[in-house]
């Protein structure tokens, strides 16, 4: 039974007045998204029973095991988005090159994303996501590789989809944050989060604990007034874990350490978008030094150190970082 009644759909409120008027076309990469997902959301639903689960038997460009529906998660949306007819160029977490696309496209976007975020839990069915973030093409400009990497505070919009004990789809641009529920009967989404805030309170944070070894004694420092104020909740899905943190209140940290001296998560596909997610929130997302939407980025993979939510628990975690 479809329950979306009253409810303002994501179609609807992409064609209304969130749309800017020099924003042609943002609306088709927005559903574009929005189908892609509801494929995407199928699939990993039904991965179990189609015996579609496990790694694909290929590395991706930064080294790391490519499941299946990593692959199939790419392939449907670098599909929906270039289907679109607005979008110029595709950036992907699973591709080596920027897909650039073909044909003649006036007002094109380009278009960031990982396509399914959180690949060590989609074999446990736990909460997991896809993440984008979408620029503008340069005016007059040729799209080449170059054209992807631009700093995030140059996004037009961004969004995020959880596929968790619902389907989540969460849209930012320059005015609002929304959130829309999947109603799987009608293949529609509908809002169901009107203009999100992040809350003042921060209950809890998420981190992985067992990095602190590895941190550098400020970050140690850092991590430690977290752990002696909130509770931990940790998805170990960067896109689930923000989306509890924008709901009810909390901060996401993935600082460098020994290990992994830029970070473990990418800037491109994953801190741009949610980071300006969270500031169109009223939050913040930092590297510890740097405010992450600055970043000029040098390499279309490059991995940063994120820290993400809650503003004045980011601004103390720098501050601390920092010798505060
Ligand atoms: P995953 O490797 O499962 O895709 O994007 C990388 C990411 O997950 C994030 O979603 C998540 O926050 C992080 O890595 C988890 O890393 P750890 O396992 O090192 O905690």
């Amino acid at each position: 039974m479809s329950a979306i009644g009253h409810r303002t759909t994501l179609q609807e409120y992409v064609t209304s007045e969130w749309l800017d008027q020099t924003d042609d076309g943002l609306d088709a990469v927005i559903m574009a998204i929005a189908d892609g997902s509801i494929e995407v959301q199928h699939q990993v639903r039904q991965a179990a029973l189609a015996d579609a689960l496990g790694s694909t038997g290929e590395t991706n460009v930064q080294g790391e095991i490519v499941q299946r529906l990593d692959q199939a998660s790419s392939d449907i949306f670098v599909e929906t988005l270039s289907a679109s007819g607005h979008v110029a160029a595709i950036g992907c977490e699973e591709i080596e090159k920027p897909v650039i696309v073909e044909g003649e496209v006036a007002d094109g976007y380009i278009v960031l994303m990982d396509p399914l975020d959180g690949s060590s839990n989609i074999d446990v069915a736990v909460s997991i996501g896809s993440i984008f973030g979408i620029w503008k093409r340069r005016p007059g400009e040729t799209v080449n590789d170059r054209s992807l990497l631009r700093p995030g505070n140059e996004q037009v919009a961004a969004a995020y989809v959880v596929y968790g004990s619902s389907t989540v789809l969460v849209l930012a641009n320059r005015t609002s944050v929304c959130g829309f529920t999947l109603d799987t009967a009608l293949g529609a989404y509908a809002m169901t989060h009107p203009d999100i805030r992040i809350p003042e309170e921060c209950p809890y944070y998420s981190t992985n604990e067992g990095n602190n070894k590895v941190l550098d004694e400020p970050t140690k420092r850092a991590v430690a007034v977290l752990r002696n104020k909130y509770s931990q909740r940790y998805v170990g899905s960067l896109v689930a874990d923000f989306h509890r943190n924008l709901l009810k209140g909390g901060i996401f940290a993935y600082p460098a350490d020994q290990n992994r001296k830029d970070g473990r998560l990418r800037l491109m596909y994953e801190a741009n978008p949610l980071g300006f997610v969270a500031e169109q929130a009223g939050g913040a997302a930092s590297t510890g030094y740097l405010r992450i939407l600055d970043i000029v980025p040098e390499q279309l993979h490059q991995r940063t150190p994120l820290i993400l939510g809650n503003k004045d628990v980011v601004e103390e975690m720098v501050s601390v970082i920092n010798g505060g």
